[in-house]
């Protein structure tokens, strides 16, 4: 028995997409950050910052999108979706593990101060500036580094679902057409039948009322 806890557009989607690609039978409870579901005292007890994803698998419980990404490969190694200890490309998996979360951080940090906060605690046009340009930064990195068709040069793997991800939130602060090497690797990723499963169970977000949110005048 496999339940996913899980919120439209977040990180649970990672989860919810490797689920896909393994070839999983999962349940799926649904959440909003909008509507107080993720403060109830049985989620909590799930999770102790309150987040999603977690994943109850066979008796278990695992929070934190990357540890419960690295379980899943680990525990059903015959989809060969990571690289084992000792490979070459075991380093480099890893690496794109964490850096999908330092994108994640920024990405977190401007839905705070554009999406979330209201006035009167106004967000500050200067910190967005600076967390949209080190998002660039982030993005423009990998786009100089892109080099095959995806992350790891022993093909597809959970690398690429955690670190494009980021893909998903970053087009709504970011002009993504400056990057033609990550959107045409986005292109082939999302034709993927495991992720267009996972958009299919993924549910209507209700985080970006907007389609873009751009830097603030005058910052
Ligand atoms: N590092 C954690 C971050 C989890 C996280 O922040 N999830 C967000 C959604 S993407 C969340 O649950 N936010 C709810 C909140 O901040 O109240 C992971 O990768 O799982």
């Amino acid at each position: 028995m496999i339940t996913l806890h899980h919120v439209p557009l977040a990180r649970s989607l990672r989860v919810m997409w490797l689920m896909e690609e393994i070839g999983l039978d999962y349940e799926v409870r649904y959440y909003s950050i909008r509507n107080g579901s993720m403060r109830n005292p049985e989620f909590l007890a799930l999770s102790p910052a309150g987040r999603v994803p977690v994943l109850e698998h066979e008796g278990e419980v695992w929070f934190e999108s990357g540890a419960i990404v690295q379980l899943l490969c680990e525990t059903y190694p015959q989809a060969g979706l990571m690289p084992a200890p000792g490979s070459a490309d075991r380093a480099r998996c890893l690496e794109l593990f964490s850096y999908a979360e330092t994108v994640g951080c920024l990405l977190e940090n401007l839905n705070l101060n554009q999406v979330f906060l209201r006035p009167p605690a106004q967000p500050s046009a200067v910190v967005i500036k600076l967390l949209n340009a080190r998002l660039r930064a982030a993005l423009g990195a990998m786009e100089e580094r892109l080099e095959a068709a995806y992350l790891l040069s022993s093909g597809f793997s959970a690398a690429d679902v955690m670190f494009s991800y980021g893909f998903e939130l970053a087009r709504y602060y970011v002009d993504l057409t400056v990057y033609p090497r990550l959107m045409a690797y986005w292109d082939r990723l999302r034709a993927r039948p495991g992720y267009l499963r996972a958009k299919a169970r993924d549910g209507a977000q209700d985080i970006y009322e907007q389609d873009f949110y751009p830097v603030p005048e005058g910052a």
